[in-house]
């Protein structure tokens, strides 16, 4: 409730199972901006979802604590308002945040706060309310045929641009196109397309335990990657005797620095290598704009495995980093997985990721390209091997490696060309880079 010149803290409200932070994504109200209640202050992302926050009553915004780009979490202070009503308004409902990753409802003309979940937050407006646009945004608009009120607009005050106009368009293409697929997926993956489970208990004694939200959004992405992506999976063999000679021999002056020299490690630096080469290998295909989006930069995602299960944190700008600086991110990255203080932004950005199993002495597997990316690394134990060389049989180490990718975008030539620099790389590993 706020009162006429009352100040009110707007605080973030729960954010959702599992999610301990969010990033705001927009604030879409400035100081000084009148706001009805239930119009949306603000923008928040989480892993996989974007939620609107809207404000509990009307009054003007006096602050604004948050700005784009920061972590938040549940409680934060956000702004705060002044009352501009002259009686007390009760606190709405909080919006409920609207998953992203959730089968998409098709674009329907019914106001958003009765929209099926599972529409894009951002692009409509909680409130109903008409928000500002120049005429020739308006005149767009009805030539289109588009309802503003479903736009929120970005700009000061919550101004709809021609930017947010063509962002919405997009939104609505991707919803149309989008939709087969996800349903399919959603379909292939629900509990109810599946016969019901049996009473396993009639054969034997049995034990049954709730997942973890975590291996519940395990499940969901693995789902979706597999349905949504036509995999290959390409395996090759290094023969990595002379990098492991080179770890051995640098492996105790990395140690006195409190540096571990793994063999991951050495493996990130090759990747880089074979992806500045190969950049489809390091990039994103947008089937809705059909567009292939290179980076620029390489950011790496490193399967984890934990205690909780699989987390893939995300080690920045690898390409301009030593060895020793990749080992370090890589230690305390996967120190931070597995003792869950993890972030959303460590998650999120990767564009290559590289799943290790050799640690476990696990022999070859197909990994599941973990999208947005076009491809995966898959890494088995590098051990000894009776190898024919120049006609006699010689102890080689053989890291068996196996490389899955996008067909849409990267072909069967593609991905031998990739694993061939890679094995190249790994196989005339030079020492300038343990060095340095
Ligand atoms: N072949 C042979 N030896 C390997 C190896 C490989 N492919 N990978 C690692 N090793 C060695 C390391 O060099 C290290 O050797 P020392 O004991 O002599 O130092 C040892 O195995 C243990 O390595 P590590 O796991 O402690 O460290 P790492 O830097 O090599 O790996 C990480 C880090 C995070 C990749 C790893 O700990 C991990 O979590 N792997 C599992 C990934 C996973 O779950 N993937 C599945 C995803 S899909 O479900």
């Amino acid at each position: 409730m706020i009162r006429k010149g009352q100040a009110m803290d707007i605080k973030l409200p729960f954010l959702g199972d599992g999610v301990a932070s969010a990033t705001v994504l927009s604030v879409l109200v400035a100081v000084g901006d009148t706001v009805q209640k239930d119009q949306t202050l603000l923008e928040l992302e989480t892993d996989k979802a974007v939620a609107p926050i809207p404000s509990p009553s009307a009054g003007t915004v006096t602050q604004i604590i948050t700005k784009v780009g920061d972590t938040v979490s549940t409680g934060t202070l956000a702004l705060v308002l002044s009352g501009s009503d002259s009686g007390t308004v009760p606190a709405a409902p909080v919006t409920q945040p609207v998953a992203l990753a959730a089968p998409v409802a098709a674009p329907t003309t019914a106001p958003v706060a009765q929209a099926p979940s599972g529409g894009f937050g951002n692009y409509v407006s909680t409130s109903g309310i008409e928000a500002p646009a120049s005429p020739t945004v308006r005149r767009i608009a009805e030539q289109t045929g588009l309802d503003l009120s479903r736009v929120v607009g970005t700009a000061s005050g919550g101004r709809i641009t021609l930017d947010d106009l063509r962002q919405y368009v997009s939104h609505l293409q991707y919803l149309a196109f989008q939709k087969p697929v996800e349903a399919v997926s959603k379909t292939e993956s629900s509990k109810t397309s599946l016969a019901p489970l049996p009473d396993f208990s009639k054969w034997g004694a049995i034990d049954i335990k709730p997942i973890s939200s975590l291996r519940k959004k395990i499940g969901e992405k693995m789902a979706q990657n597999w349905h949504a992506v036509p995999h290959v999976t390409q395996f090759g063999e290094a023969d990595i005797t002379d990098l492991m000679a080179l770890r051995k021999k640098h492996v105790a002056d990395y140690a006195k620095k409190d540096i571990k020299l793994t063999v991951t490690v050495l493996i990130l630096k090759a990747v880089v290598a074979a992806l500045k080469e190969h950049a489809v290998f390091n990039a994103s295909f947008d089937d809705i704009a059909n567009t292939i989006i290179y980076k620029q930069y390489i950011h790496l995602g490193v399967a984890v495995d934990t205690e909780a299960g699989l987390m893939v944190p995300v080690i920045r700008d690898v390409d301009k980093k030593s060895i020793a600086e990749i080992s370090e991110d890589l230690n305390a990255i996967a120190e931070k997985a597995r003792k869950r203080q993890i972030s959303l932004e460590d998650l999120q950005g990767g564009s290559f990721t590289v799943s290790n199993l050799g640690g476990l002495g696990a022999g070859p597997f197909t990994p599941i390209v973990n999208t947005p990316d076009t491809a995966i690394l898959g890494l088995s134990k590098g051990q000894s091997r009776a190898v024919f060389k120049d006609g006699n049989v010689v102890e080689r180490i053989i890291l068996p490696i196996s490389v899955s990718y996008d067909h849409r975008v990267i072909d069967g030539a593609d991905g031998a060309r990739f694993m061939q620099t890679l094995i190249t790389t790994l196989e005339t590993f030079p020492e300038s880079w343990v060095k340095g």
